[in-house]
C-alpha cells in the first residue's frame, strides 16, 4: 500500500511547477506528450505490480514464518544494533540452510541485509555454529550444559567473545542449531526482548513425526486440504519448492520425520521404482533435520515378492524384508523406519498366520536394526472378535504382550481408546505398558472436528491428553510422564501427528487449520508447554503483534475446543458422525456391516437414558484403567461430567453436579456450543481492521458455514435423542429449524477425504 501512495508524489515532483500547478493539471499536460505517457504507463504497472504482489502474499503460504518488516521503528533498531553481523561458518547442508533462514529471515524483519563476517570483532554479532567445531563458542558453554543439550537441542544466550558482546545460538549438532536459528526468529517475529537472553531447549521426546495419510494417487484419506503434496508422477525428477518449504515449515517447529504414505499402505511404495522416488524426497528433507519412514503393507512379500506367505516366522518372508532393507539404506542411508497397521480395518497382520503383533514388529525389526531404523507398530485395532466393546480392543490384544518388543520397536497409540473423537478419556495402555516403547498418535487432521470448515484449536484437546493423570507410578504421572520415559523402561520415545496438509495454497486449507500443525509440533518438542502460550505466538508470527488482535482472538482459539465438544459431543458421546465420511451428524445410524460402525452402538440411547455403560456392571472398560482413576470412572457420581457418556448410561432425570437434569444439561450444552460460534464470529468481525482482507474473508466465510454446520448439528441431535427421553426442549434452546426426518434424509456425495 505504501508503494502506491508514493505515486502522486513522484509525479507532482517530477512536474517542476509546484507552484503554479496542481497535480491533476500537470499529469494531463505530461499524458498529452506520448513519451511521457509510456513512462507514467511504466510507473503505475510497477506500482500495480507491486500493491498486487503484496495482497497475494496473505494468502497462508508461508504460514507462520513470514518475516515481514517490523513496522515500530524503535523496536527494529533495537534488534538491528543487537545483530549487526553473523559469523556462522557453513561447513554442511545444514549449516547452508540454517544461514540462508537466518539472513533471509533478518532481512525481512530488519529491512536490511546483515553481513556475514567470519570473526566476532565488534560488538552486536550473532555467533552461531555447533559447540565442538567452533572454540570461541566452546569457551562460552560448559561442558556440562553442552551434555544436557543432547543431540537436537540448543541454547541461545547473550554471550562475550574477543571482550564483545554477541548473541549465541549454539548446539552440539547442526540440525540443533537450525533450531535454535528458528527459535531465535520466532524471538523477533513476536517482539520479544532480546538483549539478555538465556534460552536452553531440548526435545522431550526423540521421534517427532507426521504421518501423512497419503495415497499413490495423491488422494488423502481424511485429508481436507486439496491433493496429496507427493507428486510421484513427476518425482524423482522435479522438486517442487513445496517440499523445501514443507521441511522449512517442520523443521522450525522441531518436527524430525514424515511417514510419506497412508498406514492403509500399498505395497507400490517399496518397489524399487517408488524407493528413488523416496529418495529424492529423503535428499531434500534430509538438511533440515527431518528423516524420511514409509508405511509398510504387511503382506507386501506376497504382492511383491510372489512368496506364498508373509508369516513373520518363515525364513523367505524374513529374507525378502531383509533384501528390501538392504535395498532401502543403500538408497537413503539415513531411512528412519517403517510404519505398520496390522489386523486392523482388513489390514493384513501377522495374525493372518496365527503369529502376534509382537511376532510381526519383532520381524521388521531385526531387519532394520543394523541400520539403526525403528519400527513403528499401531496399536489402533479392533475387529468383530472384540466381544463387548471395541474401546477395550488394544488393550487386551497388547497388554499381554507388553516386555516382548525388540528395543527398535514402539508401539503407536491413539490417544484415546476409539477414534479421534473430539474429546476422549486418554488410551488406557498408556499406564499398562511399562516395559515397552509406547509413542503418542494424534490426529492434526480434523477428520471428527468439523473436517475442513470448522475453527477448532486442537491445542487444548493436546494439552488435556498429555496432562491426564494416570497413576502409573504413583499420583502425579501423566500421559507425558509416560511418553517421555519417565515412567517404565522405555529404549525409544516418540509421538506422530496424522497431517493436515495437502496442495491447498494454505497447505492445511482453513488459515486456522495452520495452528494445529504448528501446535502438534510445539508440543512434540516440549510436551508440558501450553495451548496458549502456542496460540498466542502462532497468532503473532500468522497474523500480527496487536495486543488489540492477538488477546481475543487467543481466547476464540481456546474456546473453540469446547465449543466443537458442545455441539457435536457434549458430555462423554462419541462417533455419532455421519457413515464413514463422519461428515455432519448421525446419531441415527443402526444399519450397518458391523454393530460398531453404528452410530447406536456408541450412545445406547433408550427410554430410559443415554451413554456406553462402561462400569464393571456394563463392558468393564473402566477395569484398564489404574486404581484410582479406575473407581473414579465407575463412579457415575464421580466420573468427570466430560466423560459421563463416555462411561456410564445415564438416565434422563438423573440430577447432574449443577442441579440440571441429563436431558437439560444434553440441552444446555448443543445450544451452548452453537453460542460459543456465535461468539467466535462477533470476535472475528471485531478484529478484521488488523489484519489482511484476504485471510480475514477466507476466516469469515468458513466461520459463517461452522455456525451453520454447528445449528445443524444441535437441531439433528437433539431432536433425534428427544425421541428417546420424551421430554421439551428446555426454553434457552431455539426451536429446530427442520424435523428430524428432514435431517436423516439428508446424503452427502464425494465428501473429501472418504
Ligand atoms: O478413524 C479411522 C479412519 C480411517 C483410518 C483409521 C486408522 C487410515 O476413519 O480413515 O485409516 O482410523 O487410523 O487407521
Amino acid at each position: 500500500m505504501q508503494s502506491v501512495a508514493i505515486f502522486p508524489v513522484i509525479i507532482y515532483f517530477w512536474s517542476g511547477k509546484r507552484k503554479s500547478m496542481d497535480v491533476f493539471s500537470v499529469l494531463w499536460c505530461r499524458v498529452t506528450k506520448r513519451k511521457y505517457f509510456l513512462v507514467f504507463l511504466a510507473i503505475l504497472a510497477f506500482t500495480a505490480h507491486l500493491y498486487s504482489f503484496q495482497v497475494k502474499a496473505e494468502n497462508g503460504y508461508r504460514l507462520w514464518l513470514r518475516y515481514d518488516l517490523i513496522e515500530n521503528p524503535v523496536l527494529r533498531n533495537k534488534y538491528a544494533s543487537a545483530v549487526r553481523y553473523i559469523v556462522f561458518p557453513q561447513t554442511t547442508e545444514t549449516c547452508k540452510v540454517a544461514f540462508s533462514e537466518l539472513e533471509q529471515g533478518l532481512s525481512g524483519l530488519l529491512g536490511f541485509t546483515v553481513p556475514l563476517s567470519d570473526k566476532v570483532h565488534k560488538n552486536g554479532a550473532i555467533l552461531a555454529g555447533t559447540i565442538s567445531s567452533d572454540p570461541e563458542i566452546a569457551r562460552n558453554v560448559s561442558v556440562q550444559t553442552a551434555e544436557s543439550l543432547g543431540k537436537e537441542g540448543y541454547l541461545i544466550r547473550t554471550g562475550e567473545v574477543n571482550g564483545k558482546k554477541c548473541i549465541l545460538i549454539a548446539a552440539n549438532s547442526e540440525t540443533g542449531v537450525l533450531y535454535g536459528v528458528f527459535h531465535f526468529l520466532r524471538l523477533l517475529q513476536t517482539h520479544q526482548d532480546i538483549s539478555a537472553l538465556n534460552i536452553f531447549s531440548a526435545p522431550a521426546l526423540q521421534l517427532r513425526v507426521l504421518n501423512h495419510w497419503d495415497n499413490p494417487d495423491r488422494r488423502v484419506e481424511r485429508g481436507y486440504a486439496g491433493f496429496s503434496l507427493w507428486d510421484w508422477h513427476r518425482l524423482p525428477g522435479y522438486i517442487d519448492q513445496r517440499y523445501i518449504d514443507y521441511a522449512r515449515a517442520n523443521a522450525s517447529i522441531g518436527i524430525n520425520g514424515t511417514v510419506l504414505n497412508n498406514v492403509n499402505a500399498n505395497s507400490i511404495f517399496l518397489t524399487s521404482l517408488y524407493l528413488l522416488k523416496v529418495k529424492a524426497l529423503a535428499d531434500v528433507f534430509r538438511p533440515y533435520g527431518i528423516r524420511v519412514f514409509l508405511s509398510v503393507r504387511f503382506s507386501a512379500p506376497v504382492e511383491l515378492g510372489g512368496l506364498s506367505t508373509a508369516d513373520p516366522l518363515d525364513h523367505q518372508v524374513k529374507e525378502w524384508w531383509k533384501q528390501k532393507a538392504d535395498e532401502i539404506y543403500r538408497l537413503i542411508p539415513d531411512f528412519g523406519g517403517f510404519l505398520v497397521k496390522a489386523n486392523s480395518e482388513g489390514q493384513p497382520g501377522p495374525q493372518d498366520y496365527g503369529r502376534t503383533h509382537a511376532d510381526g514388529a519383532n520381524m521388521l525389526a531385526d531387519v532394520l536394526a543394523p541400520y539403526g531404523g525403528v519400527v513403528m507398530w499401531r496399536a489402533f485395532v479392533y475387529d468383530n472378535r472384540s466381544a463387548n466393546d471395541r474401546a477395550k480392543q488394544a488393550y487386551i490384544e497388547f497388554k499381554p504382550l507388553d516386555g516382548t518388543f525388540r528395543k527398535n520397536v514402539l508401539v503407536q497409540v491413539k490417544n484415546g481408546p476409539i477414534d479421534f473423537q473430539p474429546r476422549e478419556p486418554f488410551h488406557p495402555l498408556f499406564g499398562a505398558m511399562p516395559n515397552t516403547s509406547l509413542m503418542m498418535e494424534f490426529q492434526i487432521t480434523q477428520e471428527y472436528l468439523g473436517q475442513g470448515t470448522h475453527l477448532v484449536y486442537l491445542g487444548p484437546l493436546f494439552e488435556e491428553v498429555l496432562s491426564s493423570e494416570t497413576y502409573a507410578c504413583g499420583k502425579g504421572s501423566s500421559v507425558a510422564d509416560i511418553l517421555e520415559g519417565k515412567c517404565g523402561n522405555q529404549s525409544l520415545t516418540g509421538i506422530a501427528g496424522v497431517a493436515n496438509t495437502g496442495t491447498d495454497i494454505n497447505w492445511c486449507g482453513h488459515p486456522f487449520a495452520q495452528a494445529n500443525w504448528y501446535a502438534y509440533g510445539r508440543f512434540a518438542w516440549n510436551p508440558r508447554i501450553t495451548a496458549e502460550a502456542v496460540a498466542e505466538e502462532w497468532l503473532r508470527m500468522t497474523f500480527s503483534n496487536r495486543d488489540e488482535f492477538v488477546e481475543p482472538v487467543k481466547k476464540m482459539m481456546i474456546t473453540s475446543r469446547e465449543a466443537v465438544v458442545d455441539y457435536m459431543t457434549p458430555l462423554g458421546l462419541h462417533h455419532i458422525m455421519g457413515y464413514s465420511h463422519h461428515y455432519g451428524p448421525a446419531p441415527w445410524i443402526k444399519d450397518a456391516p458391523r454393530y460398531d460402525w453404528t452410530s447406536v452402538y456408541y450412545h445406547r440411547a433408550d427410554s430410559i437414558g443415554l451413554g456406553f455403560d462402561r462400569s464393571p456392571n456394563g463392558s468393564n472398560a473402566v477395569s484398564q484403567y489404574l486404581s484410582p482413576l479406575r473407581e473414579e470412572f465407575a463412579d457415575p457420581d464421580r466420573c468427570p461430567e466430560k466423560f459421563l457418556l463416555w462411561f456410564h448410561h445415564v438416565p434422563w432425570n438423573k440430577k447432574l453436579a449443577s442441579g440440571r437434569t441429563l436431558w437439560e444439561e444434553l440441552c444446555l450444552h448443543y445450544c451452548r456450543g452453537v453460542d460459543s460460534v456465535q461468539q467466535m464470529l462477533n470476535t472475528w468481525d471485531s478484529v478484521g481492521k488488523y489484519i489482511d482482507h484476504e485471510r480475514f474473508t477466507s476466516v469469515k466465510m468458513l466461520l459463517d458455514i461452522q455456525f451453520r454446520e454447528a445449528v445443524w448439528w444441535r437441531d439433528a441431535c437433539l431432536l433425534y435423542f428427544q425421541t428417546f427421553s420424551q421430554q421439551p426442549l428446555p426454553s434457552f434452546c431455539p426451536p429446530p429449524e427442520h424435523s428430524l426426518e428432514y435431517y436423516e434424509n439428508l446424503r452427502f456425495f464425494y465428501v473429501p477425504g472418504n
